[in-house]
């Protein structure tokens, strides 16, 4: 049987951090579907369709990696896909309360799913999509903190030119 997981996010935009933790997943499960689901108390820079086309790219190397967006529950999608995990990432001890609740709450909705964290680099401890767009918006240097395509989508966002 296939060992499926999903790795759900707002990515907006996706950044290295993500990245990290999707490379790292989708080398325990056979197939990781990274999905952009909407979280209700953010306000995205980038529309679902960005964020999956970004992801794509970025993603294109790792093996065993699907990209999708979904409108509803994640538990909902997660059925949809077949998957047992859930894979998230943890940050700070910041992280950990949010996390707590989602898992919580995700496993009233369902029992059979499975959360598991993934402990961040030390070198992406600190990042947040949050704190690239702000820097971003300043004109600052991002090349080490996202994928490239990420970098030029982001300078367009700000430049107005899209
Ligand atoms: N290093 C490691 N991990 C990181 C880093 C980093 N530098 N940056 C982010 N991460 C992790 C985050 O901790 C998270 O696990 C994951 O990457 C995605 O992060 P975000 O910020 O892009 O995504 P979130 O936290 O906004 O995602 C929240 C969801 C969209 C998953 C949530 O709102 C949701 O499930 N929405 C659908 C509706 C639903 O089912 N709600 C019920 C559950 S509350």
């Amino acid at each position: 049987m296939e060992r499926i997981a999903i790795c759900p996010g707002s990515f907006d935009p996706v950044t290295n951090g993500h990245i990290d933790i999707i490379t790292r997943g989708a080398r325990i499960f056979d197939k990781l579907y990274v999905v952009v689901l909407n979280n209700g108390s953010k306000n995205p820079l980038f529309t679902a369709e960005e964020r999956v086309a970004l992801i794509k790219e970025a993603t294109k190397e790792i093996p065993k990696v699907e990209v999708e967006s979904y409108s509803g529950l994640l538990v909902d999608y997660a059925k949809k896909v077949g998957a047992i995990a859930n894979i998230r990432g943890l940050r700070a001890v910041s992280d950990f309360e949010y996390e707590m609740s989602i898992t919580a709450m995700n496993r009233v909705l369902d029992q059979n799913l499975e959360t598991f964290f993934i402990m961040t680099r030390n070198q992406y401890s600190f990042l947040s999509s949050s704190i690239v767009k702000e820097v971003a918006r300043h004109g600052a240097d991002i090349s080490e903190l996202v994928p490239e395509v990420v970098e030029i989508a982001l300078k367009r966002k700000y430049s107005g030119s899209n």
